[in-house]
């Protein structure tokens, strides 16, 4: 209780940032779009992940309102970085009180249009604890979503529980392999064959893979082997502030 009131004091009073990771593309190792991730600048404690606060604020209504301001946020910035880069791509986690809130696909084409940023450059990352819903009204929100043109990223690939199934279901365009099957790719044989296998299903399905959490070049190495379009990592980035992005991946020359 407390703590709730702490966080929707700390995001009305500004104490919240949007920090972006860079994306690379593996077949010519050029930056192709970032990751929002939303960081607390805590007066007393500093810089804080969302780790550590997701569980309090998801459960709450000022999710959504939080939601909404990274993704104005990040889209007003993908405007910018699209006219220096062209195609480039912004993903932006959403809350699951967002894809249940019924007013996600009006807000997405209301902040498109602010932005003017290209509904292609956009990629909504979703978790599937959203998709396990697996209702008609879910369905129904995420083709609006794809109608508008933005992109559908399944974030976290390969930790749930249904994951096959619901990609035969819904339209995502994009599966994010998640980093914990990244991290021991090298020397693990069962995280090598998830990595493989997840590979083969999104060719087989016509979307998008990028791995996450990329931290060596041996990881990398693989990643490009089994021929994964694109990654995301340490090795290329760590998550940054507008200004640090800009400077290092935009501002090139
Ligand atoms: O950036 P970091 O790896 O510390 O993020 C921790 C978790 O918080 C990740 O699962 C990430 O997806 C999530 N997260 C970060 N920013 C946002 C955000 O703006 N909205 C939502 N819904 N989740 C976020
Ligand atoms: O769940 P999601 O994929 O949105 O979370 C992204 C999280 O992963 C962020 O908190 C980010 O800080 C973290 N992250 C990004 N790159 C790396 C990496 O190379 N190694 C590790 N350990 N974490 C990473
Ligand atoms: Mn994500
Ligand atoms: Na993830």
């Amino acid at each position: 209780r407390a703590f709730e009131q702490e966080l929707r004091f700390a995001f009305e009073n500004g104490e919240f940032e949007v920090f972006y990771q860079p994306q690379v593309s593996l077949s010519n190792s050029r930056v192709v779009g970032a990751e929002a991730l939303m960081r607390w600048s805590h007066p007393q404690q500093g810089l804080l992940s969302p780790a550590s606060f997701m569980e309090v604020l998801s459960q709450k209504p000022s999710a959504s309102a939080v939601g909404e301001w990274v993704l104005r946020t990040a889209c007003q910035q993908a405007a910018k970085w699209q006219s220096a880069i062209p195609g480039f791509r912004m993903g932006v986690n959403l809350f699951e009180a967002q894809c249940r809130s019924g007013r996600l696909v009006t807000l997405v084409r209301e902040v498109l249009t602010e932005t003017r940023l290209s509904p292609e450059n956009l990629e909504l990352e979703i978790v599937e604890n959203v998709l396990l819903h697996n209702d008609a009204v879910t369905l129904r929100m995420l083709q609006d979503l794809r109608s508008l043109g933005v992109g559908l990223a399944f974030d976290d690939y390969g930790t749930g529980f249904a994951a096959l199934s619901l990609l035969k279901r819904y339209p995502v365009t994009r599966l994010k392999i998640d980093r914990s099957f990244v991290r021991d790719v090298n020397t693990d044989p069962t995280d090598a064959a998830v990595v493989k296998a997840i590979q083969y299903l999104g060719r087989s399905f016509g979307m998008d893979v990028i791995a996450e959490g990329v931290e060596t070049e041996a990881q990398l190495n693989f990643l490009k082997q089994v021929g994964c379009n694109e990654a995301q990592g340490y090795l290329f980035g760590r998550p940054m502030t507008a200004a640090q992005f800009s400077q290092l991946f935009v501002d090139v020359g």
